[in-house]
């Protein structure tokens, strides 16, 4: 049995990370071999740059950065391909869903976003982190970095909903997160628990008609 590829998106400060973590181990415990992925994955070169611009502390054009995203997905999509097919169950931090939403909510066409994405390993399951800005805000290191202003953050959190919209409720679900860390927890909980051991054995390839 292949293992289940859950992705976890939101915005800026909604969780993601405290939550996956927390879901790893709770597979673990109950036997289920799992690997963690997060993006950006800030560790290889291509990564590098991204960290950087993230950072401010070098300018890109929004095409560029936006390849550059789509890249490092890019790099580790064989790995993750091959985890899934081993049995291992793959839980993600953002994924290509944010690649488009930030990208579009700058400006670019929503198409032209979803294109260099296109054909990279598809998630059975994609659980969104819903939180208003000001929630959001309230947790503490809101502003360090490029994207994390209120502004943006609308407009991405209206392109997720567009995204979603193409997907039904089996594939797509949103949380509300802006509840208690364990409230947020057992919900991820039983989606993910609904879902491994369960999933179709090929892995279908991300907005390939
Ligand atoms: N980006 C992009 O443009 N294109 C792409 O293709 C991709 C990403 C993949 C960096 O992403 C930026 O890259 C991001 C999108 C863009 N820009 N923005 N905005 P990132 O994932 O590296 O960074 P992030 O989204 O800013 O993640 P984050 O700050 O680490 O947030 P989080 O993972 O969602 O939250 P957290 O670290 O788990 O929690 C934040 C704090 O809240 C922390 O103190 C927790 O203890 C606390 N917390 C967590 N849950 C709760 C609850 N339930 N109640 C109260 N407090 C809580």
């Amino acid at each position: 049995m292949r293992g289940a590829f859950i992705v976890v998106e939101g915005l800026d400060r909604s969780g993601k990370t405290t939550q996956v973590a927390n879901l790893q181990a709770k597979l673990e415990s109950s036997g289920t071999p799992v690997k963690l992925f997060k993006f950006p994955d800030r560790t290889t070169a291509i990564g590098q740059m991204i960290d950087s611009y993230l950072r401010s502390q070098s300018e890109l054009d929004d095409q560029a950065i936006h390849l550059l995203f789509s890249a490092n997905r890019w790099e580790l999509a064989t790995s993750i391909e091959s985890l899934l097919e081993q049995g291992t169950t793959v839980v993600c931090d953002r994924y290509a869903f944010s690649g488009v939403a930030f990208s579009a909510a700058k400006g670019l066409p929503l198409e032209w976003c979803r294109a260099p994405d296109s054909g990279l390993p598809a998630p059975d399951l994609t659980i969104f982190f819903d939180i208003s800005p000001e929630a959001a805000r309230a947790r503490g290191g809101y502003g360090e970095e490029r994207y994390e202003k209120e502004q943006l953050q609308r407009r991405v959190r209206e392109l997720f909903d567009v995204l979603a919209s193409e997907f039904d409720d089996e594939r797509w679900v949103t949380v509300d997160a802006g509840r208690s860390k364990e409230e947020v927890a057992g919900e991820v909980w039983k989606y993910a628990a609904a879902l491994v051991g369960k999933v179709s054995p090929q892995v279908d390839k991300l907005w390939v008609p």
